[in-house]
C-alpha cells in the first residue's frame, strides 16, 4: 500500500498538483461531544496550519477496543489517546514513540510547558506522552460582601473570625429584613465543610496529600479529626445550613441566590457566570458576592485544594514514525503549533471575525458565536494556558479569574494514584463519608476514631490501597 501511495505522490508531484496532497495526519482520540463535520470550525484551522489532510476520529465508547482493532490491523493512528493506566504497558509493547528525542523540533511546546507539566509527560523517566496541560484551580467559596458591610464586619482571615461572621450572618439580621431567616454558610455534602478542613491542612475524604514526604489519606487523617471538633462547634451553634447533608442537586445554590445564606461553597462559576448572576440580581439588586480567601488555622491557610499532577488528556505518537522522519515532523509540528498563540487561537477560539475579534492591543474579544465552540478540548490536545484563556472568554470576570490564578493551593495527587483491582473504592468512600458525617453531627463519639480507622483499613481493605498508593507515588518521584 505504501508503495502505491509513494507512486501516487510521485505522479502528483510530476503533475504539479499540491505537493502535500498525499500526506494525511491521523488522530484517534477518546471523548464525546464532537460536532458534525459541517459545524466543526476547529478542524479546518488545524488542516490549514498543517498544510495537509487531517483525519480526526473521536471515539465516544469502547475506546480501548477500537484502538486495539486499529493497532492489530496494522492501521496505527499517528496520534492516539493513551489511557493513563495503560501507558507503561503501551511502552513495553513498543507502541509509543520516545518524544524526548525530538524536543528540538518542538521549541514552542518546550517554551510553554512548565516543569510539572513536562513531568506529567513522563513514563518511567522517559517522555512517551503528551499530557494536555491541566485546568487551573477554580475558587469555590463565595461570600456576601454587602452582608459584611451591613454588619460592619471585615472579610474573615482566621477560623475564629470565620466563626464570628457565620454567627453574625445567622443571628444579626444581615439582610436587615427584621426576620430570623438566614444562615452563615451553605453547601452540599461534606464538601460544604471544605473551608474548615483546609484551615486544618486537610481536605474532603478520598484525597491523597503529601506531608513531609509522607502520603496522607484524608479519610483517616488525624487533621481531619481535629477539624471535626471545630465543625461540631459550628453545627452546635446552628450557624450553618442544617440541611447541608440533605441538599440535592443545586438546592444549596438556590438558597444562596435567594439570600438564605451568606457564604456558598460551590465552584465560583455557579455564582459569577452571567446567567446565575442575573438570577441573583433579579431577586436582590443589592446582593454583592465576592470570592472569599481561605482562612488561617492550625494547618495553614489555603484557598483551594488542587491536583498539579493531573492532565486534560494523555496522547501518544505511533512509535513506527521513527522510520518516517518527514511524516513525524508533521506530527511534531502539530503539537508544537498548538502551543503557539496562533495554535491556541485556532483550536480554542475558532475564526477571527466570527467567534472572536482582536482589540487594538491584540487581546481576544469574544463574539456571541464563541459559545458554540464547546468541543475545543477534543482538538486542543496540549490543553490550554487556562487563566489567559478564561480571561479572554469571560472578560467580565477578570478579577475573579485573576484571583483563581493566584490562589494558594494545597496539593493533592489523586490523578497519579491507580486504584488496585482488589479493592472496592466506592465502598471505602461510602463508609468513610457515612462515619465522618456521624462524627461531625455527634451521632458517633470521636472516642471511637481509632476503631473507625482500624475498620476502614482492615475490613474495607484501605491498607492495600494505601500501600500501593505509597509505592506508586514513590516510584513516580513525588515523595522527594
Ligand atoms: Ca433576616
Amino acid at each position: 500500500m505504501k508503495k502505491i501511495l509513494s507512486l501516487l505522490l510521485a505522479l502528483v508531484l510530476v503533475l504539479g498538483c499540491f505537493a502535500y496532497a498525499e500526506e494525511k495526519l491521523t488522530v484517534f482520540i477518546s471523548g464525546s461531544g464532537n460536532p458534525l463535520e459541517e459545524d466543526n470550525v476547529l478542524l479546518p484551522n488545524i488542516k490549514e496550519a498543517m498544510g495537509c489532510d487531517v483525519e480526526w476520529t473521536v471515539v465516544s465508547a469502547e475506546y480501548e477496543t477500537q484502538l486495539s482493532a486499529r493497532l492489530m490491523g496494522g492501521d496505527a493512528p499517528d496520534i492516539f489517546t493513551v489511557p493513563y493506566d495503560l501507558a507503561p504497558t503501551f511502552v513495553q509493547q513498543g507502541l509509543l514513540l520516545n518524544i524526548g528525542d525530538y524536543l528540538d523540533q518542538m521549541p514552542d511546546f518546550v517554551a510553554n510547558y512548565t516543569e510539572s507539566q513536562m513531568a506529567n509527560c513522563m513514563v518511567g523517566g522517559e517522555m512517551y506522552l503528551i499530557a494536555g496541560r491541566p485546568y487551573s484551580a477554580y475558587a469555590d467559596v463565595s461570600i456576601r460582601r454587602d452582608w459584611l458591610d451591613n454588619l460592619n464586619l471585615a472579610m474573615p482571615t482566621t477560623l475564629d473570625e470565620l466563626y464570628d461572621v457565620l454567627y453574625a450572618f445567622t443571628f444579626k439580621d444581615p439582610d436587615g429584613n427584621g426576620k430570623d431567616d438566614t444562615y452563615g454558610l451553605t453547601g452540599k455534602g461534606l464538601s460544604a465543610f471544605a473551608p474548615f478542613l483546609r484551615a486544618y491542612g486537610t481536605s474532603v475524604p478520598d484525597t491523597f496529600l503529601i506531608e513531609n514526604g509522607e502520603v496522607v489519606y484524608t479519610s483517616i487523617d488525624p487533621d481531619f479529626k481535629e477539624a471535626i471538633k471545630f465543625i461540631q462547634k459550628v453545627i452546635t451553634a446552628g450557624i450553618v445550613d442544617p440541611e447541608i447533608m440533605s441538599n440535592q442537586g443545586y438546592e444549596h445554590c438556590d438558597k444562596a441566590y435567594n439570600g438564605k445564606a451568606g457564604i456558598l461553597v460551590q465552584s465560583f462559576w455557579e455564582i459569577f457566570k452571567a446567567t446565575y448572576m442575573e438570577q441573583i440580581l433579579e431577586i436582590n439588586p443589592n446582593a454583592k458576592w465576592e470570592l472569599m480567601p481561605g482562612v488561617a488555622g492550625p494547618g495553614g491557610r489555603y484557598d483551594q485544594v488542587y491536583d498539579p499532577t493531573s492532565a486534560s488528556g494523555y496522547f501518544g505518537i505511533n512509535a513506527d514514525l521513527a522510520d518516517d522522519p518527514e511524516h513525524l515532523a508533521t506530527v511534531l509540528k502539530l503539537f508544537n503549533w498548538m502551543c503557539t498563540e496562533d495554535g491556541q487561537k485556532g483550536t480554542l477560539f475558532g475564526t477571527k471575525g466570527v467567534h472572536y475579534d482582536l482589540d487594538e492591543n491584540g487581546n481576544i474579544v469574544p463574539l456571541p458565536d464563541l459559545s458554540k465552540i464547546t468541543y475545543s478540548y477534543l482538538y486542543c490536545l496540549v490543553g490550554r494556558d487556562d487563566i489567559p484563556y478564561l480571561k479572554a472568554k469571560f472578560s467580565y470576570l477578570l478579577d475573579e479569574i485573576e484571583y483563581c490564578g493566584q490562589m494558594t493551593t494545597l496539593s493533592k495527587y489523586n490523578s497519579k494514584v491507580t486504584i488496585p483491582e482488589t479493592i472496592n473504592l466506592a465502598d471505602i468512600t461510602t463508609y468513610a463519608e457515612e462515619e465522618l458525617t456521624r462524627f461531625i453531627y455527634g451521632e458517633r463519639s470521636l472516642d471511637e476514631w481509632d476503631s473507625y480507622v482500624d475498620t476502614i483499613l482492615n475490613v474495607f481493605g484501605l491498607s492495600t490501597y494505601l500501600e500501593s498508593a505509597k509505592a506508586e507515588l514513590a516510584q513516580k518521584g513525588f515523595l522527594g
